[in-house]
């Protein structure tokens, strides 16, 4: 599955290199660096590798830039999770993904249409919660986006649903209003339930690879994240961002886009994303 979307990205090595049991420090910062690794990921792993490199020398190398992550169980009911992201990064289609999984799972969702900022975001979260049959809190177009949260966090309790996702608007990182609205959004969700929003979700775009970091910083300092999906993977050469984005903000990855369909999200395993990408180096 992870080998099929990283087709590209695994390509993109693949042609940089000539098939060997091991291979050189200077091939494989090159090819990682044409994977849209960043430099400081690139030297710390070659700073740590024993010589000669070997695939699992290479395999163990990138595992350990990845932060060490336990998720904690999830005992709060509802659930909220807070959505965030610049435009058209793929909020809106990660919450129908998620929501589809819950749903999946067998916990009942509730969707909060925060995003009353562009126009039509209400009206694509709703064709979602009419495709996959799920209630869904929303206000008019320019309305205000932390009672619409509120409102959805409210209704979640009193009907004792499982989740909560509360869609955002998209945002340039630098706009400071919009950095206080969010501020205020996460305010409300803790008015309406205590502790919420329980886990604050940073969509970012994996077509933009590396350079999506310095946005992931700024909403870090904002409101906080817990973790990071990335969406698009399945169209990007830029696989080794992930390692950059993870470990230079010490925050998880925990899903990726592979589509825009519902089910086109899986959960992010460290190891067999790995795997696709040391293994174009010795085939
Ligand atoms: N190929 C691919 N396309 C995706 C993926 N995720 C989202 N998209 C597409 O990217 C576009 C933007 O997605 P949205 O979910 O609307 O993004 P958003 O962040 O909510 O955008 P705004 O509400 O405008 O800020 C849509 O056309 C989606 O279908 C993915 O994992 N892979
Ligand atoms: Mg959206």
């Amino acid at each position: 599955m992870i080998a099929k979307f990283l087709r590209k990205t695994a390509e993109t090595i693949r042609a940089a290199i000539p098939k060997t049991r091991s291979v050189s420090p200077e091939i494989l910062e090159e090819a990682l660096i044409c994977a849209d690794m960043d430099y400081d990921e690139v030297e710390a792993l070659l700073d740590r590798l024993v010589h000669p490199i070997t695939r699992d020398r290479l395999r163990f190398g990138l595992l350990e830039l990845l932060p060490a992550f336990e998720p904690a169980p999830i005992t709060q009911k509802p659930f909220v999770e807070l959505i965030v992201g610049v435009n058209g990064a793929g909020k809106t289609t990660a919450i129908a993904k998620l929501a589809n999984r819950y749903k999946n799972e067998g916990f009942s969702v509730t969707l909060g249409a925060g995003d009353t900022f562009r126009a039509a975001a209400i009206e694509q979260l709703q064709a979602w919660a009419d495709k996959l049959a799920l209630p869904i809190v929303s206000a008019k177009t320019g309305g205000d986006p932390s009672a619409v949260a509120f409102d959805a966090v409210s209704s979640a309790l009193a009907k004792k649903r499982d989740r909560v996702l509360i869609d955002t608007a998209g945002r340039l990182h630098t706009h400071k209003n919009l950095a206080e609205e969010l501020k205020k959004i996460v305010r409300v969700c803790g008015k309406a339930c205590d502790g919420a929003p329980h886990r604050k979700l940073l969509v970012l775009d994996g077509t933009q690879g590396r350079s999506a970091i310095n946005q992931a910083r700024e909403f870090n300092e904002t409101i906080g994240i817990d973790g990071i999906i990335v969406t698009k993977l399945d169209g990007t050469a830029k696989g080794g961002a992930i390692y950059s984005i993870s470990r230079q903000l010490q925050k998880p990855i925990l899903y990726i886009g592979i589509g825009e369909k519902e089910d086109d999200l899986v959960e992010f395993d460290a190891y067999s994303f790995t795997d696709s990408l040391v293994d174009p180096f010795f085939e």
